[in-house]
């Protein structure tokens, strides 16, 4: 059976989340490998939009039976009955009987976000604040780091070690005001958070589940015992199986802009060690396709160095058009509310990416977004004294210090929302996304052409 993985490639909010709903049409089992609720997917279907954090995308389609928040998650409880709920108050039916969640996963304590806020703040007073991360304050980070230090609380030991889990959260509340002071962790109740989440426990039993048999079976591995989940998924015992990637290559904590980066691993590595069970052969398997998510331009939230972002530090009318960026693409965090910095199309950056995460295939978004300008720009080649670089520097003061060669279009100044085809697109338009195309090596299948559903042509 056909297994899809929807990554993003660059520095996040590429619209992966469009694409998997639309994908999820087709699909039985939509899993989330990575991250936390610091991923924001946001998605617009019969004129309602729909925010994701943690909870799969796939829940809008009443067809994707199983929704699954992988072993390599981390889930903050309070955050996910929110969304449910949420949901539920948008109208999608069933959803508490189409979400599930790893065993394995770990809990994101409310503690982790206030820690989360704590460091942020500290870095600030460091080297000028040049250590700042620009975090979602979310608690990723800290619940990453509790994970593999070995201390940290996963479902099971949620629903099954009620001491057990109870001691690890007071010996981390221990541990985080040795490190930051009892002043910093003002306002934080260990007593409050345990009550708290002894009220959700009844109900998440009905969600925790083994993750190896079930994605095993899912993908036709022998030999794993058959679970009630993939036997009900539609009467189907090979679903399709979409993979929803979070956050992107650029803030992979191996891959990425280390150490502006998010605490897991968001490429392609990080599929196969947060959903255990779906083996590499799978995607071996006809129809599968790992698919690259690529902005039409580049957009990053939070700090880290960004080679083609266009700001006052270039000129006046550089800012103009990052600014004409910021507003007509509505770059704003969806999950905090940030203005995302805007730049030009980075090849350098996703040439990197398609090399880490092996795309097959290309989803090229939010190319309305570039109608109305006079040039488009792409960066081809990074240089550091004049030489060009042969692919995407760890370093990153060279990453600060660029000098970049660009191509230059002429911008198509016609309107893209609402073609349907390949073809009804502007000539300008569909020489820039062949030559991203030509340039990535990687087939083009999708462009996305306006935030709803029905704005994507599909080659
Ligand atoms: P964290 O909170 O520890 O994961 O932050 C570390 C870095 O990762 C970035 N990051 C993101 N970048 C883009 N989009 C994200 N999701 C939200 C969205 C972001 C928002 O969809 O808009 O609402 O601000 C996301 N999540 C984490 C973050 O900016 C740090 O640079
Ligand atoms: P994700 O994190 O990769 O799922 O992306 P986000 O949802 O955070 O950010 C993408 C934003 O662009 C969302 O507001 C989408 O509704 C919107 N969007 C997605 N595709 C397109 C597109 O092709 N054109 C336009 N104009 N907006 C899009
Ligand atoms: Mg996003």
């Amino acid at each position: 059976m056909p297994v899809t993985l929807v990554l993003g490639s660059q520095w996040g909010d590429e619209g992966k989340g469009k694409l998997v709903d639309i994908l999820a049409s087709s699909a039985n089992l939509v899993c989330r490998a990575a991250g936390g609720n610091n991923a924001g997917h946001t998605i617009v279907v019969n004129d309602v939009t729909y925010d994701f954090h943690i909870l799969p995308s796939g829940l809008i389609n009443p067809s994707c039976q199983i929704n699954l928040i992988g072993t390599g998650c981390v889930v903050h409880i309070p955050s996910f009955f929110k969304e449910l709920k949420a949901l539920e108050e948008k109208g999608l039916q069933g959803v508490r009987e189409r979400i599930l969640i790893s065993d394995r996963a770990h809990v994101c304590f409310d503690l982790h976000g206030v820690v989360d806020g704590v460091a942020e703040d500290k870095r600030k007073t460091v080297e000028g604040g040049k250590g700042v991360i620009g975090t979602t304050r979310k608690g990723i980070g800290p619940c990453y780091s509790d994970k593999v230090a070995r201390r940290g609380v996963t479902f099971w030991m949620l629903v099954n070690e009620q001491q057990r889990w109870v001691q690890r959260l007071r010996d981390l509340e221990a541990n985080y005001r040795r490190l930051y002071g009892d002043a910093a962790l003002q306002g934080y109740d260990v007593e409050a958070e345990i009550a708290k989440l002894n009220g959700f426990r009844a109900e998440l039993q009905q969600y925790v589940v083994d993750q190896t048999p079930l994605l095993a079976q899912a993908v036709g591995t022998k030999g794993v015992a058959t679970t009630s989940a993939t036997a009900s998924s539609n009467g189907n015992h090979q679903p399709n199986i979409l993979i929803e990637g979070a956050n992107a290559l650029l803030l992979d904590i191996d891959h990425g802009t280390y150490p502006y980066v998010t605490s897991s691993n968001t490429g392609l590595g990080g599929v196969f060690t947060g959903l255990a069970g779906l083996s590499p052969q799978s995607l071996s398997a006809p129809g599968s396709n790992i698919v690259g998510v690529v902005k039409a331009y580049t957009t990053r939230v939070g700090s880290g160095p960004f080679p083609t972002e266009l700001d006052a530090s270039i000129s006046p009318v550089d800012a103009d058009y990052g600014e004409r960026l910021q507003r007509i693409g509505r770059e704003v965090g969806v999950t905090t509310g940030r203005k995302r910095r805007c730049g030009w199309f980075d090849l350098v950056l996703v040439k990197y990416s398609a090399a880490v995460n092996c795309y097959t295939q290309i989803n090229i978004t939010k190319l309305d977004v570039l109608d109305d300008f006079d040039v488009v720009r792409v960066a081809t080649h990074y240089k550091v004294g004049g030489q060009v670089l042969t692919s995407f520097p760890a370093d990153l003061d060279a990453l600060e210090n660029l000098e970049i060669e660009y191509k230059t279009f002429k911008g198509w100044q016609t309107k893209t929302t609402g073609c349907k085809s390949f073809e009804e697109l502007p000539l300008q338009a569909r020489e820039y996304v062949e030559y991203i195309e030509r340039e990535v090596g990687v087939p083009v299948k999708w462009i996305g052409t306006g935030p709803k559903r029905e704005d994507m042509v599909v080659r």
